[in-house]
């Protein structure tokens, strides 16, 4: 049985990648922080007793900022695979913590292939750094390819720069067996609340439900390469298995701007969107209603520009040329936009249902201070 060990276990693509290699019956560890309420919401249900026979999941206590704890589990571990995927993960935060974002993000790569180097697993681990889109930033080419120049825009962007270089340095230094996957932007359902994504599927799901007025939002003219998280873990798993260690771009190669993205999320809900004015003064406004569940009124104001989401350098267009991934991977995307739109406006307004109809039965948030 192949052992992989996931930092950033608790995020997104961590539950996904989980989920997966639980079922091509690897034993999974992964690395969480300690944290003051749980954070494991997204794998709670692949979690095992620690207590039962013959448990595939478990967790370690670690932060990827400290190396004394990293060089410990990994010697503890031996793991076969180990998949970078902690990160402070956030493109507009990094720019509001640039120095824990360049240890954690940037260095924290280092620690990691530091330890299999002097533990001496440079044979036995091969390691997948979760490289990113942000990269290739101020747009050089369309699309954009592994030999695409990368010229990075944000502190999150430059600190994953680094861990791009020093995986590719460890990889031609000591013969490592370690591949970075530059993947273009990818959502799901389990999507962080404050991802452009997700921030729309939620206002769309509580608009439709009367929970909420409007959606605020920054830059509507910023476009994206948007596919589904399940796709890409695959090809993390992928680029692992292969003779060689490479870097691939996976990316779907269609991009489409935040404004389309929110238009697509309102059709779910039956509402068709029209946007008028520019700049900070543009609105989004509900020109028909249809769906029987969702009545909003034609005329109805329901995005709106706040500034405060601008970032002060901006990742314009992302589009991937995911052609190498395609021919050497043989990768390629169940999910196309309109399938990914459909399954998280879904999610997030059977979501606020459930919350809706419990405060409409009076229940109350407990709340021990009252
Ligand atoms: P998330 O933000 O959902 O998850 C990030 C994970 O990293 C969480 O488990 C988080 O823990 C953990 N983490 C944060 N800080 C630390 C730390 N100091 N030490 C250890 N772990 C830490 O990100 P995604 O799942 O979306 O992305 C996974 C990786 O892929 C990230 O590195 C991201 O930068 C990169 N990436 C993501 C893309 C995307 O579109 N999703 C595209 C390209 C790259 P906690 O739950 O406690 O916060
Ligand atoms: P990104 O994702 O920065 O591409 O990084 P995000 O969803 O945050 O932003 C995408 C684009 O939408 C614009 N935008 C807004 N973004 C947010 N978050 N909130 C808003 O209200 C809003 N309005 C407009 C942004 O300006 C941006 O242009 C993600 C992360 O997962 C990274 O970790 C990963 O490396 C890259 O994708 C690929």
């Amino acid at each position: 049985m192949k052992k992989a060990l996931i930092t950033g276990i608790t995020g997104q693509d961590g539950a996904y990648l989980t989920e997966l290699l639980l079922k091509n019956n690897y034993e999974v560890h992964g690395i969480k922080r300690r944290t003051s309420l749980f954070n494991t919401d997204r794998i709670d249900h692949l979690y095992q007793d620690p207590h039962e026979k013959n448990v595939h999941l478990k967790l370690h206590y670690g932060d990827l900022s400290d190396s004394t704890n990293i060089i410990r589990i990994i010697q503890e571990v031996q793991p076969d695979e180990i998949y970078n995927l902690g990160a402070m993960s956030h493109v507009q935060v990094s720019f509001e913590t640039p120095e824990y974002t360049a240890d954690v993000d940037g260095v924290g790569t280092l620690r990691i292939l530091e330890a299999v180097r002097l533990l001496g697993l440079t044979e036995k681990t091969r390691i997948y750094q979760a490289s990113t889109s942000e990269l290739y930033g101020l747009v050089q080419e369309v699309p954009q390819s592994e030999k695409t120049p990368f010229y990075p825009r944000s502190p999150y962007a430059v600190a994953k720069m680094y861990a791009f270089w020093i995986t590719v340095n460890y990889r031609e230094a000591y013969k490592m067996f370690a591949c970075n996957g530059i993947l273009f932007n990818h959502e799901s359902p389990l999507r962080g609340e404050t991802f452009v994504t997700r921030k729309i599927t939620r206002g769309v799901a509580k608009i439709a439900l009367g929970m909420q007025d409007k959606l605020y939002m920054g830059n509507l003219d910023a476009k994206r390469d948007w596919g589904h998280a399940k796709d890409y873990v695959k090809a993390m798993w992928l680029i692992l298995q292969q003779d060689k260690p490479e870097d691939y771009v996976i990316a779907t190669g269609i991009t489409n701007t935040v404004r389309d993205f929110i238009r697509l999320s309102f059709a779910e809900v039956g509402v068709e969107l029209e946007f008028k004015g520019s700049g900070v003064n543009e609105v989004g406004v509900v020109r028909s209603s249809t769906h029987k569940d969702f009545q909003l009124e034609a005329g109805q104001e329901v995005v709106a520009i706040d500034p405060r989401y601008f970032r002060p350098t901006e990742v314009d267009l992302l589009i991937g040329d995911p052609t190498k991934a395609q021919t050497l991977l043989g990768w390629k995307p169940e999910y196309d936009l309109a399938s990914l739109v459909k399954e998280m406006v879904a999610a997030d307004v059977e979501l606020f249902r459930r919350e809706k109809l419990l405060k409409d039965a009076g229940y109350k948030v407990l709340n021990q201070f009252e």
